[in-house]
């Protein structure tokens, strides 16, 4: 099968009480409804928000549901990711169901496991994060792929685009800024992920110059697009303007380089970059609403867990929140279609 998947936005619900569990297993059925999750996969998504939800208040005090729709290889699920900064947990020991940190009753996460079809969670004593997705059952075939996108504070557009294609075994991602934030940029970085989903898996320089004839009546932005071929192990790279790029393989983290420039308005030259036998890295995109000084090894064993956990936690740590922020995490392994 194909994906050629427009980017959208997550939902951020800031939890400090138990009045806004409500509003969040609203918003949660909103998402299923949309992606077309049937009536008991709807109910288990509605527990899985409340049980996380609940979590976040008994445990932490308080923290952040992420909620968006995510694509697997046959159907879309919905992905709930519950984020704080609390004492962390030893997650071992939580997964047996009635063990509490608080000696009240369990923290629920065996039966988050068992109403998940992808459940995965990550903590230490920065705070914690918990992945659960939910497909229609048996339908599921999950992407190791994490999204966090968030405009910046107080804004509702969203400057930063993201797009995903899979195609007989390749992949594509693109990562836009359009420049400044609010509803311009917005429009420049559609523009450009409505140019991109045309031709995703174009050599570079064409497609930059697609990117660039559809951004030139907008303000223009940084684009990075990255193409990976299953079937040789090579990922491509190439980027204009401030868009960072990790990849994540067995020796030191490689930065991938872009040139400067503003595509849409002027930039000299696109260079690629090929990096071989690259499968099982891990790639990750961000744009500058995320700090560049990260080092995921601060942070002992999240290189294995799920993408949307690696995003999660970064997007907790590292935010600025004064920019659109997107960080986009990508396992190149377990993505042929
Ligand atoms: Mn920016």
């Amino acid at each position: 099968m194909e994906l050629n998947l427009r980017g959208t936005p997550s939902e951020v619900l800031p939890i400090d009480e138990a009045s806004q569990l409500g509003h969040a297993r609203r918003v949660a059925q909103r998402r299923a409804e949309g992606a077309g999750l049937d009536e008991t996969a709807a109910g288990r998504l509605a527990l899985v928000v409340m049980e996380l939800g609940t979590n976040l208040l008994k445990h932490a005090g308080s923290g952040l549901l992420y909620l968006r729709a995510v694509p697997g290889l046959d159907c879309q699920g919905v992905e709930v990711l519950a984020v704080d900064r609390g004492p962390g947990f030893e997650l071992g020991r939580c997964l047996v169901d009635g063990y509490s940190t608080r000696g009240t009753q369990g923290t629920g996460l065996g039966a988050l496991q068992r109403l998940a079809d992808v459940f995965d969670a990550y903590a230490d004593a920065r705070g914690a994060a918990i992945l659960a997705r939910v497909y229609p059952r048996g339908a599921a075939r999950d992407l190791p792929l994490g999204i966090v996108q968030q405009p910046i504070d107080g804004e509702t557009a969203c400057g930063d685009a993201w797009h995903l294609v899979l195609q007989r075994g390749r992949l594509g991602v693109l990562v836009i800024d359009g420049l400044g934030h609010g509803s311009e940029a917005e429009r420049a970085a559609q523009a450009g992920a409505a140019a991109y989903a045309g031709a995703p898996f174009d050599s570079p320089a064409p497609l930059f110059g697609e990117l660039n004839r559809a951004m030139t009546a907008t303000r223009g932005g940084a684009v990075a697009v990255a193409q990976y071929d299953a079937a040789t192990g090579c990922l491509t790279f190439a980027g204009i303007g401030n868009i960072g790029a990790t990849l994540l393989g067995p020796g030191k983290p490689r930065g991938l380089a872009s040139l400067p420039g503003i595509v849409g308005n002027q930039f000299r030259k696109v260079q690629s970059f090929a990096y071989e036998d690259v499968a099982g890295q891990l790639l990750i995109l961000f744009s500058d609403g995320l700090q560049s000084r990260w080092n995921l090894d601060d942070y002992p064993g999240l290189r294995h867990r799920h993408p949307a956990l690696i995003a999660a936690v970064l997007h907790r740590d590292f935010r600025r929140g004064r920019d659109d922020v997107t960080v986009l995490a990508i396992a190149l392994e377990g993505i042929r279609d």
